[in-house]
């Protein structure tokens, strides 16, 4: 059974929640999360390297003690510390963490004095009024958990683009390998570009003959079959992803894949412009009367209603039908067209690589540029650096430069936006810097005219750059916080200083929709990665699907220029 680094992360977290149920040592509970975090941040697969006798302990944040249990994991599926916590904490009380309000402490309560050890038992306490009798519990506290329950019910869980990567590409690489198999594709939102997905959607051509359903039935990863047939077939895989494959004949391959990639509300104002054109538009092909004209490839189908081929991270019916038709389609940014990066960490605070393997392995990716941009003092969990440890790495980098060719890195920090707007840094030691990355790492439950004033203020800085992950959101963890994202856009725009696309997978922060508004407004967006190791580089790619899905071109990305163009964009923000 291959295992992938999600699989591992999430084991791990797995026993960080558990021993926090315990109420075990906060360190090791610490240990484990950074553990899940050093292997989501491994460049390949665990279970590779092991298999191909590699030390993992030369990885940043792999230790010796971490490694081992990364080993275990790999040969065995389990470790002996999961199996453990298993004979003494009900796993069901996991999902418990799940319900807002309810931490680990309470958990272990309503564990130990009612013998609540999931969902439904929960929702009967609560209903019978039992909680409100516990220590740390109250009436209002029942009546918040049942509502949050219900909350919780009601939600589909959706996966993370690059999670849904992780165990996606690997399948369809699979299928490909089948009988006769010319074409798979994966669909729907993944194809897209969205940051998350409820479920995969493949496609594929193969002849009637082909071994390919069942392959898909018979993945390694199945645990659950839902339906299967000669032409479609669904399934949910060990993590909970359920994925969908329909088999289609190659004269309908474009149709096909047009219908399935969506959005549905794309696919409705296609099919009424062909209607107004006597045409009608299924998953099956393009027909006039019952006669087919089209269908074979989705530029086919785009072209029977006389329009160009849309990329599918615009298919959201947000103006890209009137846009094709008007030949304004945006032409899209693309990997290549990135030429730096303008924020990223090192081991002077909290990334794991030193300054010259990070410039190295930019360098080595094709960029000309690199930014680097550590945390501010502010932030003294990571070791945020103050005014004389920032000097010491302006040297450092001043001194590298030489030695490099054919590449620059610039100098800069990520300075934190304190309360009241100001800078976390004097400045006379920001006045040396190349750039000024500004962030918000705290306070982030300011009322909203306070917090926009807050960021308005900070942006207003002489020596305000660019603001990094601009509304605060982790997917599906944290909400954005509250904030007049317009305002911030139109400041930008008259303060003539830039915002940030974060491809950090749970950040994409700016999101598609404030993307096409920075465009609107003529502010240049940086699609940075936020690295904080050389394998951190490689998440651009989820930040480009972002861009396009926001509308934006070369022109529209700060980083898409090289760097003789970039310097006196970056001089004009400087003072
Ligand atoms: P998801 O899975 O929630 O992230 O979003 P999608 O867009 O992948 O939606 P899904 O999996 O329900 O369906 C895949 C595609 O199939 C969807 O994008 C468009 C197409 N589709 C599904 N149901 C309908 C429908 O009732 N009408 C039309 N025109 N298309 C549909
Ligand atoms: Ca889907
Ligand atoms: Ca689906």
């Amino acid at each position: 059974m291959p295992i992938h680094n999600e699989d591992i992360a999430a084991h791990f977290e797995e026993i960080a929640d558990l021993l926090e149920i315990r109420g075990d040592n906060p360190f090791r509970v610490r240990a484990y999360r950074n553990g899940a975090r050093a292997v989501r941040a491994l460049p390949r697969s665990a279970a590779e390297l092991l298999a191909e006798g590699e030390d993992l302990t030369r990885y940043p944040d792999i230790g010796e003690a971490l490694a081992t249990k990364i080993a275990e994991l790999v040969r065995t599926g389990t470790t002996q510390a999961m199996e453990k916590l298993r004979r003494e904490i009900p796993p069901s009380l996991e999902e418990l963490l799940r319900i807002p309000g309810l931490g680990p402490v309470r958990i272990r309560t309503l564990w130990h004095e009612l013998g609540i050890t999931d969902l439904d038992g929960l929702e009967a306490a609560a209903r019978d009024g039992r909680l409100r009798d516990l220590p740390g519990f109250g009436p209002k506290t029942e009546q918040k958990v049942l509502t949050a329950i219900e909350e919780h019910r009601k939600k589909k869980r959706r996966f993370l683009r690059a999670v849904a990567a992780e165990y996606g590409e690997p399948l369809a690489a699979w299928l490909r390998g089948g009988r006769g198999v010319r074409e798979v594709v994966i669909a729907g939102s993944y194809r897209r570009g969205r940051d998350t997905v409820g479920d995969l959607d493949i496609l594929t051509v193969a002849p009637d003959h082909s071994d390919v359903m069942r392959r898909f039935t018979r993945y390694e990863e199945v645990a659950e079959v839902v339906s299967q047939g000669p032409t479609r077939a669904t399934v949910v895989l060990r993590c909970g992803l359920q994925v969908d494959l329909r088999r289609v004949r190659e004269e309908s391959f474009g149709s096909a894949l047009q219908y399935f990639t969506g959005s549905k509300a794309h696919s409705i104002q296609l099919r009424r412009l062909a209607q107004d054109q006597g045409l009608k538009i299924n998953e099956y092909g393009v027909f006039r009367d019952e006669r087919r004209v089209a269908g074979r490839t989705e530029e086919s189908v785009y072209a029977s209603v006389g329009l160009p081929w849309i990329p599918p991270e615009l298919r959201e019916a947000r103006g890209e039908i009137d846009a094709a038709a008007q030949g304004r389609l945006p032409k899209l940014v693309e990997p290549s067209d990135i030429r730096g990066e303008l924020h990223c960490h090192t081991n002077a605070t909290d990334g794991r690589a030193s300054l010259e393997e990070m410039a190295r392995a930019a360098q080595a990716r094709g960029l000309e540029y690199l930014a680097i941009t550590d945390h501010s003092q502010r932030l003294t969990m990571v070791g945020g650096l103050g005014p004389e440890a920032l000097r010491r790495q302006i040297e450092a980098i001043d001194r590298l430069n030489e030695r490099l060719d054919g590449f620059t890195l610039l100098k800069g920090i990520e300075c934190d936006i304190l309360e009241d707007g100001s800078l976390d840094l004097p400045d006379d030691v920001l006045a040396e810097l190349d750039l000024v990355v500004g962030a918000v790492h705290g306070k982030f439950d300011l009322p909203r005219a306070k917090q926009t004033d807050r960021i308005l203020r900070a942006m207003d800085h002489r020596y305000f750059t660019l603001l990094a992950h601009p509304t605060g959101r982790l997917i599906q963890q944290r909400p954005p916080y509250d904030v007049d994202l317009d305002r911030v856009i139109a400041h930008a725009a008259q303060r003539g200083c830039y915002l940030e696309l974060n491809s950090q997978p749970l950040r994409l922060d700016l999101d598609d929709l404030a993307c096409m508004k920075a465009r609107e407004a003529g502010v240049l967006v940086a699609i940075d990665t936020d690295a904080h190791s050389p394998a951190d580089l490689d998440l651009r790619v989820h930040g480009i699907a972002q861009a396009r899905r926001g509308w934006l071109e070369a022109a529209d990305v700060l980083n898409a220029r090289p760097l003789a163009e970039l310097r006196p964009l970056l001089a004009r923000t400087m003072g």
